[in-house]
């Protein structure tokens, strides 16, 4: 069975109306002041979702870290202290005494928790690879059943298998993997349930946010899975993003098909890590990375939150395991909120002012340089203008410029012919409209491979050309975006996308 339940109702902690988007003003018998602005938490939920972030126990007590983990966050995850080692070292003798102070800690403030490992090739005492494979069922399910019972009625969710697959979408071999095959993950999942029938069961996986072999492996199991009548509730994607490795595929529509499955999801480890020394440019990626990943759960009703994997560089997983790399969370290593934090805030709705406070706004502006609209090229000059408060990363944005193709299935080359940012910077081909109108069955994207945008900055003129290999005639006097004008205009029927997001024009 697949025991649906939404999260994000009773167990979220309700917001004050009047907290949400808005800058409070307390009256406090004098003048009035400045209350707090939403958390992301806060402003998290009045999408229904939560905000949360992972924490472990040798962090607790610094103080200053628990204020702020209490106070901006509904949810937290207990990075390692629910994991084998630690609440099974010796077989059959339990201990779950740090995890017991994590459970603790977020229930002092309101916070719902995610179970955070019970199956998991890592982290795992040596007796368990060294039972003999018929050994290996049983142990399992005792342990899981022994964690999740003690858990009951603390933790909501549960990541019952971590990591079951290799990049390939193949099976990863583990103890689990060898002694039972898959069907250890159906007998995770049913022990699991018998030990807390409410919680929420989860698979859990890193390079699964995009669409991809590892996605459409995990896609398939869990299909499999529910087919079967197992109970499962959704599919957890870390999200351990780097900004030298793009951003995951489609990362909302593969969201969307796993919720298709009647399944929920959750982003369960977000972090998005650079190489050190950071640049402008890198940190805009990262941002944009982060607002990307918070978008995409925004625009899946069945993704029930986000959780960073903890909220400061100070105490990131990254440096350790990427030796040069690290920046890689929402608050710098003195606790302070950096740039990218406003920016998650903005894509929670909360872009309430404040230096880096907006997101970046582009817009286009259109030239034509064509005097003959006939002839068989077409010549749009474009720029970009920043009219955001934050820095705007190039390799995140396309324009299109809709044209017809007038007896198209030609094939096209294109050209960019002069740009201050110079053109080997500039990307540009003909991609055939999925919705072809009259006058826009086809567009040319413009991109970037490098580069950001500050704010208020502008890109400066990029002169495009492109014609058919066939040099057979356009009449471009009917095209969406066309224009007549020989200097620059805004230009709303030339289109701006961030990360696939329209964000200036409107499409024919
Ligand atoms: O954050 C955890 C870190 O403290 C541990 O050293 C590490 C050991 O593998 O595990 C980290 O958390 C991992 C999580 O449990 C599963 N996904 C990857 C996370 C980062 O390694």
């Amino acid at each position: 069975m697949s025991s649906v339940k939404r999260c994000g109702s009773s167990r979220t902690r309700r917001v004050p109306a009047l907290l949400v988007g808005a800058l409070v003003l307390a009256l406090t018998g004098g003048p009035a002041v400045a209350a707090q602005q939403a958390t992301l938490h806060e402003l998290a939920t009045t999408h229904g979702k939560y905000f949360g972030s992972a924490t472990d126990n040798p962090e607790l007590p610094d103080a200053d870290y628990a204020a702020t983990l209490a106070s901006e966050f509904g949810q937290i995850t207990p990075g390692n202290s629910m994991k084998w080692d630690t609440t099974e070292p010796v077989q059959g003798r339990f201990d779950f005494t740090k995890g017991d102070v994590v459970t603790d800690f977020a229930a002092r403030n309101g916070q719902t928790v995610r179970g955070h490992t019970l199956v998991w090739h890592s982290q795992l005492p040596s007796w368990v690879g060294a039972l003999p494979p018929a050994q290996v069922e049983a142990a399992m399910t005792h342990h899981v059943t022994e964690e999740a019972a003690h858990y009951r009625g603390t933790v909501t969710a549960w990541d019952v298998v971590n990591e079951p697959f290799n990049e390939d979408g193949t099976f990863r071999a583990s103890p689990f993997y060898t002694a039972m095959g898959t069907d250890y993950i159906a007998t995770a999942l049913r022990a699991a349930h018998a030990a807390d029938p409410d919680a929420e069961l989860y698979l859990n996986d890193y390079n699964i946010e995009g669409l991809g072999a590892k996605s459409d492996a995990m896609y398939t199991l869990v299909r499999e899975l529910l087919a079967e009548g197992v109970p499962l509730d959704g599919v957890g994607m870390q999200a351990h993003l780097a900004v030298q490795y793009g951003f995951p595929y489609e990362m909302r529509a593969n969201m969307q098909r796993f919720a298709d499955l009647g399944l929920d999801v959750a982003i369960t480890e977000l972090d998005v890590r650079v190489p050190l020394p950071a640049d402008a440019a890198e940190l805009a990626t990262q941002s944009s990375y982060y607002q990307r990943a918070v978008q995409a759960c925004l625009a899946v009703g069945r993704c029930v939150g986000v959780t960073v994997w903890d909220y400061t560089d100070k105490y990131s997983w990254v440096p350790g395991t990427f030796p040069g790399e690290g920046a890689a969370n929402l608050y710098d290593e003195n606790l302070r909120p950096k740039p990218v934090y406003d920016a998650v805030r903005a894509a929670l709705g909360g872009g309430d002012g404040g230096e880096g406070g907006d997101p970046g706004v582009l817009k286009a502006q259109y030239r034509s340089n064509d005097a003959r609209a006939a002839d068989n090229q077409i010549k749009p000059v474009l720029q970009l203008v920043n009219t955001g408060g934050a820095a705007v990363s190039l390799p995140e944005v396309t324009v299109r410029y809709w044209f017809s193709g007038d007896n198209g299935g030609a094939a096209y080359s294109t050209w960019c012919d002069w740009s201050p940012l110079g053109c080997s910077t500039v990307t540009h081909r003909v991609v055939a409209a999925d919705n072809p109108r009259p006058g826009a069955d086809r567009y040319l994207e413009v991109g970037f491979t490098g580069g950001s945008l500050a704010p208020g900055a502008s890109t400066g003129e990029i002169q495009l050309r492109l014609n058919k290999t066939d040099w057979s005639n356009f009449d471009e006097a009917d095209d969406y975006s066309h224009g007549s004008g020989t200097s620059f205009a805004d230009a709303t029927k030339v289109t701006v996308h961030i990360g696939g997001r329209l964000v200036w024009g409107t499409a024919p």
